[in-house]
């Protein structure tokens, strides 16, 4: 059975972003055809400026989060990375198998680490070894797959390189996994600044879209969203940037195609107006199993420590063996 592996970080509150580049697609279509592990990677979380109380609440969430969205623990394992020692004992493997300039070339290192500089903070070292954590999540499961956005493609494919050199160097240990995307809205766009990909850690939050955010909040959102120039509903992501996101967002919420659907609109009013209600009658049944979720954190953490139990199961014997493919005393 193929195996696949994904996770959110709990940086922020996620965001539609979050739901159409992955976990809509974790929910309706891998945990029901694969052996899927999700997990909330906490750990990435401490690559930036944190506060610890905050952390908590945020893994809290985005595990209820995956839950509320509709991951069945009967059929998927859902876990917190940090209660499962195996990643990061073979994130060390990883960053002795991977190179120093390797790491520098990450686009995500090097927008986060401009970020953490601008706002006066340092650069944790971590920030820069990130991917060798995320190529440890994934290897230590012999995932095949790992369904994400189109902004963690070129982590996939460092993790590729790594399996590769370490299967060549020392002997066959891991399966070379491949990255999946969403045919629609794998890179949503933040709302008011269409260049850039909506975040969950933007300074900014009025172009994100919160999955928690109440639906006057997410109208608001969609109908202050800015477009192009111009009046016509064309569906160009190069020169109009603003009205493709829309359609992207349009489409993902509607099964539709973002191109067809352009031409069904005459103004841009009309078109955020849809948006708007398409997205907040998809979130309304997160947010209200969220709710009733989220009056019984115990239940959310027995599925998380039985989760860990399970992820562990299978990640240590690989781990193990690729500790005694590099020649320690494992
Ligand atoms: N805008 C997006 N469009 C499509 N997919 C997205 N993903 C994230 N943003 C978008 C996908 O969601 C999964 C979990 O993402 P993550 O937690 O690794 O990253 P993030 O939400 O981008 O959060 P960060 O790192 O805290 O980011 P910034 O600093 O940008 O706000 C992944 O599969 C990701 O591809």
């Amino acid at each position: 059975r193929t195996r696949i592996f994904s996770g959110v970080q709990p940086t922020g509150h996620l965001t539609l972003g979050n739901y159409l580049g992955a976990m809509r697609r974790w929910v309706e279509v891998d945990q029901h055809r694969a052996e899927a592990l999700f997990c909330v990677v906490d750990l990435h979380a401490l690559t930036v400026e944190h506060d610890p109380a905050r952390l908590r609440r945020l893994s809290r969430q985005a595990a209820t989060l995956l839950l509320a969205a509709g991951l069945d623990p009967e059929l998927c394992t859902v876990f917190a990375q940090s209660r499962v020692d195996e990643h990061v004992r073979l994130s060390y493997l990883m960053e002795c198998t991977a190179s120093d300039g390797e790491m520098r070339r990450m686009i995500q290192y090097k927008e986060k680490a401009a970020r953490e500089q601008a706002r006066g903070g340092s650069v944790r070292l971590s920030l820069l070894t990130y991917p060798a954590l995320m190529a440890a999540d994934i290897l230590a499961y012999g995932a095949q797959e790992v369904p994400v956005g189109e902004d963690q493609a070129q982590h996939v494919e460092l993790t590729r390189d790594l399996a590769v050199r370490f299967n060549q160097r020392y002997g066959a240990t891991f399966v070379v996994p491949k990255a999946t995307h969403p045919a629609v809205a794998a890179r949503v766009m933040d709302l008011q600044e269409p260049t850039s990909k909506m975040g969950k850690s933007h300074a900014r939050t009025a172009g994100v879209v919160y999955l928690l955010d109440e639906p006057e909040v997410v109208r608001k959102k969609v109908m202050r969203a800015v477009t192009d120039g111009g009046s016509e509903v064309v569906y160009d992501r190069e020169e109009r940037p603003g009205v493709a996101n829309l359609l992207d967002v349009l489409a993902a919420c509607t099964d539709g195609d973002p191109e067809r659907l352009a031409e069904g609109y005459s103004s841009y009013g009309a078109l955020k107006k849809d948006t708007a209600e398409a997205v907040v009658e998809m979130l309304r049944p997160v947010r209200s199993r969220h709710a009733e979720l989220a009056a019984d954190p115990s239940a959310v953490d027995a599925v998380l420590r039985a989760g860990a139990e399970r992820a562990r199961a299978i990640a240590r014997p690989r781990v193990d063996a690729a500790y005694q493919a590099m020649g320690l005393l494992a």
